[in-house]
């Protein structure tokens, strides 16, 4: 059975064009005029588009005393519903707990997606089964990215050896290494300040991590990923200081990529102030949302091309979950949702605002992401021989986003009540169309783990600090060479 999609304008990163899609097998088999197929998906004022790639996804993640409460079911249907075919999750080992152990409770969980997947493994602890192991999960299992906390100290935290230890072993395995950039002993310093003067409440969170821990946190990744040798990507940039460290390190050579967060680029810190206690609480999340000075700058990064892609750090906790922190914000679970609503926010207030262009926009939900993760063409491509991953974007279709009509399992939406005009009239995974006008199709258990392999090595940092790496002279006997 093959499909055709007809009567559409095909929009990729590089180029729009008017042209048919045929589909065979999953996977695009032609492109071109007139095209017949077994069943004619209509695309009439349509735009054919890679489907989104979510590169940041907390799905069923044990998490701050709970879990979070989209599992790789709801979270999967949530995304295909707003267009994204494909994300990428984290497995996070817990302290002393095997890479390879991890890794094998995560696919256990992931065996009820709807549409494909991939893991970055973070590296929550550090020794030598950890460096081992390290070389098994990117040559046997296809997983090319290590994420490191930089925050969460006392749980997922790395220090700076750990760090530095972990993105050199990247670099001899053709890894990425991912970062959290907050400074996690700042941050525990004045949360601890905080309480004790009696801030409580969800806006503390917000105080306690103000844009100077993510900044500095950002500039020391990035330095330590220079003597290491190795690129660098930087999950959820929410602010200028940090979207600074790597305009500036990208200028100077060094292969750094930036991922703001459709919440951060639509939602600000007015969120946490002067609202009632569930309406600031929903909104917990780190890094904490921001003042618009931050927003402009993470807009001008996309549209400049200092940041690289858009993400959600889909993490949803219900209400009853974020009141576990009524009386000490530090326990409020840190997270928010965006799977379904990442497309259509980034299209209405980017593409339908002048600030991105439409094949910037695939750029930034798809095909940056694929390339930098290693799975392009096969996923974020519109091309003979690519997964038929695709959404039909119907940008006359608009909608009030609302909880009440989503599919993530929780009981809000952080964008409740946004008007979006830009939405999905089908979503194909593979080929099966999951979403059709609204209507949700998904099949559980569809989703298939895609392998990513390592990088070549042109991918490597372009360092300033060759010497630093160099061979260097040792005075063996240790003692001094010419008297002190
Ligand atoms: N930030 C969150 O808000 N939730 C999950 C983990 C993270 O870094
Ligand atoms: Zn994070
Ligand atoms: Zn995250
Ligand atoms: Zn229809």
């Amino acid at each position: 059975m093959t499909k055709v999609i007809k009567g559409g304008t095909i929009v990729t990163a590089d180029l729009s064009y008017e042209a048919d899609v045929l589909i065979d097998g999953g996977v695009i088999v032609e492109i071109g005029p007139d095209l017949k197929g077994d069943e004619v998906l209509d695309a009439t004022g349509c735009y054919i588009m890679p489907g989104g790639i979510d590169p940041h996804t907390h799905l069923e993640m044990p998490f701050m005393g709970t879990y979070s409460s989209d599992d790789f079911e709801s979270g999967t249907r949530a995304a295909l519903a707003g267009g994204t075919t494909m994300v990428v999750d984290f497995a996070l080992p817990s302290p002393g707990q095997g890479l390879l152990d991890a890794l094998q409770m995560w696919d256990n969980k992931s065996t009820r997606a709807n549409c494909d997947y991939s893991f970055h493994m973070a590296i929550t602890w550090w020794d030598k089964q950890v460096f081992d192991e390290m070389e098994a999960v990117v040559r046997e299992k296809g997983i090319n990215t290590f994420k490191h906390f930089m925050a969460y100290k006392g749980s997922l935290m790395v220090n700076d050896d750990e760090m530095y230890s972990s993105f050199k072993r990247c670099a001899e395995l053709g890894a990425l290494p991912l970062v959290h950039a907050e400074n996690g002993d700042v941050v525990a310093e004045l949360s601890a300040q905080l309480l004790a003067q009696g801030n409580v409440g969800p806006e503390a969170h917000a105080y306690s991590r103000p844009p100077q821990v993510e900044g500095e946190a950002t500039n020391r990744a990035i330095m330590i990923a220079d003597m290491a040798g190795v690129p660098l990507y930087v999950v959820h940039t929410s602010c200028e200081e940090s979207h600074e460290a790597i305009r500036r390190a990208r200028q100077a050579g060094k292969r750094v990529y930036g991922e703001p967060l459709i919440q951060h680029l639509t939602l600000d810190e007015g969120e946490y102030f002067n609202q009632d206690w569930d309406h600031a609480a929903r909104r917990v999340m780190s890094p904490p949302f921001r003042n618009k000075q931050h927003q402009d700058s993470l807009w001008a990064g996309l549209q400049a091309g200092s940041l690289s892609c858009v993400a959600t750090d889909h993490c949803a906790f219900t209400t009853d979950q974020k009141r576990y922190g009524v009386g000490d914000f530090t326990k409020i679970p840190n997270g928010t949702g965006g799977l379904e609503d990442r497309l259509p926010m980034l299209w209405t207030y980017g593409v339908g605002t002048g600030r991105l262009t439409m094949n910037e926009f695939v750029a930034v939900t798809s095909t940056n992401i694929a390339k930098i993760l290693n799975i392009y063409p096969r996923k974020g491509a519109v091309l003979v021989g690519a997964d038929a991953d695709l959404v039909v974007w119907d940008p006359e279709k608009e909608k009030t986003i609302t909880a009440g009509s989503q599919q993530s399992a929780i009981d809000y939406n952080v964008f409740e009540g946004k008007h979006v005009k830009g939405l999905p009239r089908f979503t194909l995974t593979r080929g099966k169309v999951a979403v059709h006008d609204g209507e949700i199709r998904t099949e559980e258990g569809h989703g298939e783990f895609v392998k990513r392999a390592p990088n070549a090595p042109v991918n490597a940092a372009l360092s300033t600090w060759k010497e630093l790496t160099a061979p260097r002279p040792v005075q063996r006997s240790g003692i001094p060479a010419s008297g002190v």
